[in-house]
């Protein structure tokens, strides 16, 4: 593949639930070898480091959300980092908690939408992620950031989103844990969701293929958010929200290997990964491994994909 400037960009986001532990996940990634791996393909690799949350008023708990302000911190720093970034290379955000989305998905639509480009986002979770604080029953803002980025109301406090990511430029993927409130909202867009069930009965390639081929068609930039749980948690077990009868590490690769093929990832999120949780790195390690994939790694030059279409 083309060799890329991929940019570490540490998020230890850990207010958008009340678990903590994601804050370790961006040295699990450095630990497990993600810089190491991506050189080995050939392409440059720089690590900023952390940030750390743009100043704001302190959390004192007295409404439904956990740690509100926080995350508006987090959300103002992520979005002028990512749209600087995006003018330099492809960034990785390593999470840190998806709550860490609102703020590089707002990001890199801004970026995208000043090259005149359409922003598309690949959502690879358990979990819809389309609440607003308005509807979490749990107050936990990692459950928000779809809801955000599309410019749902109820965000008061937060970012105005200039540049809402159109619902028909967005793909879910892996779906088997939606409230109620979020089904009936997802129901009604144009948002392509496909859940576990499809994934089993269809294969995961099929519609991955079709999304995929809408993003090149409109010339568009895609946002990868990859979400530890949308891997099976007796493979992933380190991430605080495991449902069981996720994807397999061959769904995984298969998925990482086929937007690698496509050419048009332009910015990945690694979240939800908690360190804490997990056996001798092997969470760490399998996140690695996947994004390794989605930046080239392969068994053999020719890819074999005739049989999508
Ligand atoms: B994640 C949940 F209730 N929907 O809102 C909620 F099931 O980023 C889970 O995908 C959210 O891990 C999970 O708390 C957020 C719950
Ligand atoms: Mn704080
Ligand atoms: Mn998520
Ligand atoms: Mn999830």
């Amino acid at each position: 593949m083309k060799t890329k400037t991929c940019i570490l960009i540490g998020a230890p986001v850990d207010s958008g639930k009340r678990r903590p532990g994601c804050l370790m996940g961006p040295d699990a990634y450095r630990t497990a070898g993600l810089a190491r791996a991506l050189r080995a393909l050939g392409h440059r690799v720089e690590d900023i480091g952390n940030l750390a949350p743009a100043e704001h008023a302190p959390d004192t708990g007295e409404t439904h959300l956990f740690a509100p302000n926080e995350t508006i911190g987090w959300t103002n720093r992520l979005i002028r980092v990512a749209e600087e970034q995006m003018d330099r290379g492809l960034p990785i955000f390593l999470g840190g908690d998806h709550s860490l989305s609102l703020g590089s998905v707002a990001g890199v639509a801004n970026h995208a939408a000043s090259k005149g480009r359409p922003q598309f986002v690949l959502w690879l979770d358990a979990h819809s992620d389309f609440h607003t604080p308005e509807t979490t029953d749990s107050g936990n803002l990692h459950g928000t950031p779809l809801g955000y980025v599309t410019g749902r109301p109820g965000f008061g406090g937060f970012p105005k989103v200039e540049n809402p990511v159109p619902q028909e430029n967005i793909c879910i993927m892996g779906l088997r844990s939606v409230d109620a409130a979020e089904r009936k909202a997802l129901e009604g867009t144009r948002i392509r969701y496909h859940d576990m069930r499809e994934i089993d009965e269809q294969g995961i390639a099929r519609p991955l293929a079709a999304f995929l081929e809408t993003v090149a068609a409109a010339g568009g930039m895609l946002h990868v958010s990859l979400d530890v749980d949308f891997l099976d948690p007796m493979v992933a077990p380190a991430v605080g929200t495991t449902v069981p009868g996720g994807a397999t590490v061959r769904e995984g690769h298969l998925v990482m290997e086929m937007i690698c093929d496509s050419g048009l990832m332009t910015s990945l999120d690694l979240v939800e990964l908690n360190p804490f949780l997990d056996e001798r790195g092997r969470t760490a390690q399998l996140m690695v491994d996947l994004a390794a994939s989605a930046l080239g790694r392969r068994v053999f030059d020719r890819p074999t994909r005739s049989y999508l279409s």
